[in-house]
């Protein structure tokens, strides 16, 4: 057993007197009631989801593990002379809520090389499939194919103990982490450069080797594994980190799961947002004849688009009530990079405008950027304008976060996911009922 998996594994022992305690002891405690508005209106704030890999406060933001962003950032082990930790320590940290040492960090980057190579059917999927297809139906495509590898599905059907769950589904979790850079690599290259495939490095971390296979140089190895790092989780409520979760109760395994999350990623109003940022400012400029907007261009591009029906993307979030500390940490990695770039001025610039106006607008709960508002103009400076390709950027990082928490819905033997659906009729009977 690897240094991590035999940590797990005492993490899941002792875990499980947690969750075995509040079941028998605390199962009647109310926590929360559920309205008319959350039933119809997207269960918002309904307390149903547990996990102990992220948490999201509407004002703080995420932490991971409980740590914040820097805080993550400055305590995992870095990759030497890179700015950003490895993504490898990162998901010894989620999985165990422990800080690995630059030992513990260097066997899961030995461990994730051996586990890389991606099956020969896999790039004959992708390359079955109309070269104009969307990147995150390839991606999707490419996991769910994978399906035929899983040792959970194998193990389940030979008769393994409830106790025993984890264990294939950790392996699995871990084949599949290992192969999506090359995958999202070998996705690139094929649609973008010519079908120019650049194998894998040899001895190279996560963000590393993405950044290899991509044919970028440095610092977008930094850029990938911060990229990699700040999408991971979001807490579980989310449609990618729910969805997962949804399909992974129902003992699917985790490639499965984890194409359907791809799947909820690839809405415009969730992980897509991303790269309609990028469509949404190329259409500001193209409106303005190619120029660099205006502060007072870009007040009317936002009311054109919002007078057309249409959502700002990168604007607003379910939970979040402030600016998203994802954005303001991608924004430092630009003031650092590429303070003088003309598309990282816009970005700002509507940062500056569009607040304002979402609250005239007096729609959205929350008018400040999340994430996507930020991410799309560092992959572009470093090259890849082809803007459709970055949820797939999102999905190889969501992936960190989503498997790390199906492994423990496994270990803590969570049941089927099924709420209870209720009819107009009776939502109108209660309705009379409160008068
Ligand atoms: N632009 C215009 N209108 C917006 C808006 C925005 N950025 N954000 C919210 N609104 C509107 C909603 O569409 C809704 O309109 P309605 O009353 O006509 O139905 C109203 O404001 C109330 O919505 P809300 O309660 O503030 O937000 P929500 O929880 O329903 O939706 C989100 C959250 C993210 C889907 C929404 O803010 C949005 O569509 N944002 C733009 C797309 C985006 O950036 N998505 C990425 C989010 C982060 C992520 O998952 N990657």
């Amino acid at each position: 057993m690897s240094n991590l998996k035999t940590k797990l594994h005492e993490k899941i022992l002792s875990h499980r007197q947690r969750t075995a305690d509040l079941i028998k002891n605390h199962r009647d405690v109310v926590i929360d009631s559920v309205t008319i508005g959350q039933c119809i209106g997207g269960i918002r704030d309904v307390k149903c989801l547990v996990t102990d890999i992220s948490s999201l406060d509407p004002y703080e933001g995420i932490r991971f593990r409980d740590k914040t962003i820097s805080e993550t950032f400055d305590a995992l082990p870095h990759v030497p002379g890179c700015e950003y930790p490895y993504v490898e320590a990162f998901w010894y940290f989620l999985l165990t809520g422990e800080v690995p040492d630059m030992t513990q960090t260097l066997a899961v980057v030995e461990d994730f090389d051996k586990r890389s190579q991606v099956p020969c059917y896999v790039f004959d999927v992708l390359r079955a499939m109309p070269r104009d297809t969307h990147p995150m139906t390839m991606f999707s495509a490419a996991i769910l194919a994978m399906q035929r590898e899983s040792l959970f599905t194998r193990k389940y059907f030979d008769g393994m103990k409830k106790t025993d769950f984890w264990d294939p589904m950790y392996e699995d979790c871990c084949n599949l982490l290992a192969k999506l850079p090359s995958i999202a690599a070998y996705i690139y290259r094929m649609k973008y450069r010519s079908d120019t495939f650049i194998p894998p490095g040899k001895y190279l971390d996560i963000g590393g080797n993405f950044a290899h296979m991509m044919g970028i140089a440095r610092p977008y190895d930094d850029a990938a594994r911060m990229t990699f790092i700040l999408h991971s989780d979001h807490e579980s409520g989310n449609v990618s980190s729910h969805a997962t979760h949804l399909v992974a109760s129902a003992l699917s395994d985790a490639y499965y799961s984890l194409s359907a999350g791809i799947n909820g990623l690839a809405g415009p109003i969730h992980g897509l947002a991303n790269q309609e940022v990028l469509r949404w400012i190329q259409e500001a400029f193209h409106k303005l004849g190619g120029q660099v907007p205006t502060e007072e261009d870009l007040r009317e591009f936002i009311w054109d688009t919002l007078n057309a029906g249409h959502v700002i993307p990168g604007y607003g979030h379910a939970v979040l009530r402030k600016t998203d500390p994802r954005y303001i940490a991608l924004k430092e990695f630009c003031e650092k990079h590429l303070p003088e770039y003309d598309l990282f001025k816009v970005v700002n610039m509507i940062y500056k405008v569009a607040p304002s106006v979402l609250m005239e607008h007096g729609r959205a709960k929350d008018p400040w950027p999340n994430l996507d508002a930020q991410s799309g103009v560092i992959h572009w400076y470093y090259g890849i304008t082809e803007f459709d390709f970055y949820t797939v950027l999102f999905g190889v990082g969501r992936a960190i976060g989503v498997l790390a928490n199906i492994i423990w819905d496994r270990a803590l033997g969570y049941p089927i996911e099924r709420p209870k659906s209720v009819t107009t009729d009776m939502l109108e009977k209660w309705a009379r009922e409160a008068g």
